[in-house]
């Protein structure tokens, strides 16, 4: 019988902690298949139960309410006394609320921090960036040392501590805690796939996303001299490669690295000139007879190229519809290095509070990693290859690209395109 309902969403990384709790100690929840976020938890309804309007959040049967996912996790936890959950010593609880908050405070905290400093939602600050990454790094050589010399972090069985790390770990390989880090500290990676493998688990970890380099800020690229009067016609317009440098107080004068030629331009040559699609996309209108889908589809080189739908992972983060543009603007200007190879129209679909960023990319090659890969924060998006002869991946991409795609009835509301 279900002890209650818990509402949360699919992007609720501490929603999966009740969850994984509730799975491994064999306690039945319900989940509120009508929780909508940033709607629901705003009617009146649901703050006069959760006044902060937060969730996870949790009604028991007998109308016992509770917010904070580690207080409810631990709730849960102790409906199922024989789980060990939370150990069977007030000193075992005691450390296991030790290393939960622990984790937590010390490294999830850090994580929050830095996903909106190198994805440009905030201004970036350097100095902080290194201070939330220099803090992890502690954190993880503090739990490395104690996993290699223990198997769980309390006890020799599996308790709520290790369900919390497994949750918070796992969003921190896919942001900072990257290969090299990894590999200083095996024993903290060996008990995340211990627990994010339990077979009652598996579904609700899902995969690990494992980053091979942490998210780094890219400063947007910037604006050319076109918007300034055109000096006399000099033999050379280009300046020095020092002076462009030089506009970059943050970063050490380096000398400029050699061309690397893109494995790309070794691609068979293809019959579709990207250039000329930008310009068809710029010039015509993009539905309609002799519009800019009509040419597409007239000069489209399968072979030579691939569309992808690319969806952005954490909606729920995003809030108003201006920073989720600039969040686009900025996935843009990282991309600059890829110009030659890409074209992407994405856009923000809904309201604030309630939006996602979706759109389509034409990408040189059938692989999107090497055209995409260039964004450091390229792993913050999901990509699916579209293939046109379906109608409704046609009507996706024909919607993202003339702006009017509708996705689970949110409207399109700004776009961006990447020429
Ligand atoms: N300290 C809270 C944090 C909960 C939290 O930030 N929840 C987010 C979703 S992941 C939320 O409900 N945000 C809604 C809002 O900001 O209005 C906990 O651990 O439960």
């Amino acid at each position: 019988m279900s002890v209650g309902t818990l509402y949360t969403s699919p992007g609720d990384k501490t929603g999966k902690l009740i969850k994984a709790i509730a799975a491994f100690g064999g306690v039945s929840v319900d989940v509120d298949a009508n929780y909508k976020h940033m709607e629901t938890n705003k009617t009146p309804e649901f703050l006069a139960k959760f006044p902060h309007g937060k969730i996870p959040a949790f009604e028991g049967k007998g109308g016992f309410r509770l917010f904070e996912a580690v207080v409810i996790a631990k709730y849960i936890a102790s409906l199922a006394p024989n789980s060990g959950l939370l150990g069977t010593s007030a000193t075992d609880a005691a450390l296991i609320d030790q290393w939960t908050h622990f984790i937590e405070l010390e490294f999830d905290l850090q994580t929050t921090m830095i996903t909106p400093l190198v994805n440009g939602r905030i201004p970036y600050i350097k100095p902080l960036h290194n201070i939330l990454l220099e803090r992890q790094e502690r954190t993880l050589t503090t739990l490395n040392k104690h996993l290699t010399e223990n198997t769980y972090l309390v006890g020799e069985r599996i308790t709520l501590a290790d369900l919390a790390f497994a949750v918070y770990i796992q969003r921190g390989v896919s942001i900072s805690f990257d290969a090299p880090l990894r590999a200083k500290f095996p024993a903290v990676v060996r008990l995340l796939e211990t627990i994010v493998n339990q077979p009652q688990l598996k579904d609700i970890y899902g995969e690990t996303t494992y980053i091979e380099k942490s998210l780094q800020f890219t400063p947007p690229v910037k604006e050319k001299k076109e918007k300034e009067p055109k000096p006399a016609p000099a033999p050379k317009e280009k300046k020095p490669k020092a002076k462009e440098v030089e506009e970059d107080d943050d970063e050490p004068l380096v000398p400029a690295e050699p061309k690397v030629k893109n494995p790309l331009d070794d691609l068979p040559k293809s019959s579709l000139n990207l250039e000329d699609w930008k310009r068809a996309y710029s010039n015509k209108d993009t539905r309609g007879k002799d519009g800019a889908l009509e040419w597409f589809y007239e000069h489209f080189d399968k072979e030579g190229y691939s569309l992808w739908r690319v969806d952005f992972k954490y909606n729920n983060e995003l809030t108003q519809i201006f920073m989720s543009s600039n969040q686009i603007g900025g996935f843009f200007n990282r991309l600059e290095a890829s110009r030659k190879y890409l074209f992407g129209s994405m856009g923000v679909l809904g309201q604030a509070n309630d939006s996602v960023i979706s759109g389509a990319l034409i990408a040189r090659g059938q692989d999107i990693a090497p055209v995409i890969n260039v964004a450091p924060d390229w792993e913050s998006y999901s990509y699916a290859k579209i293939d046109i002869s379906d109608p409704a991946q046609k009507e996706f991409f024909e919607g993202a690209l003339a702006w009017d795609l509708k996705i689970d009835g949110k409207e399109w509301v700004d776009g961006k395109n990447f020429k």
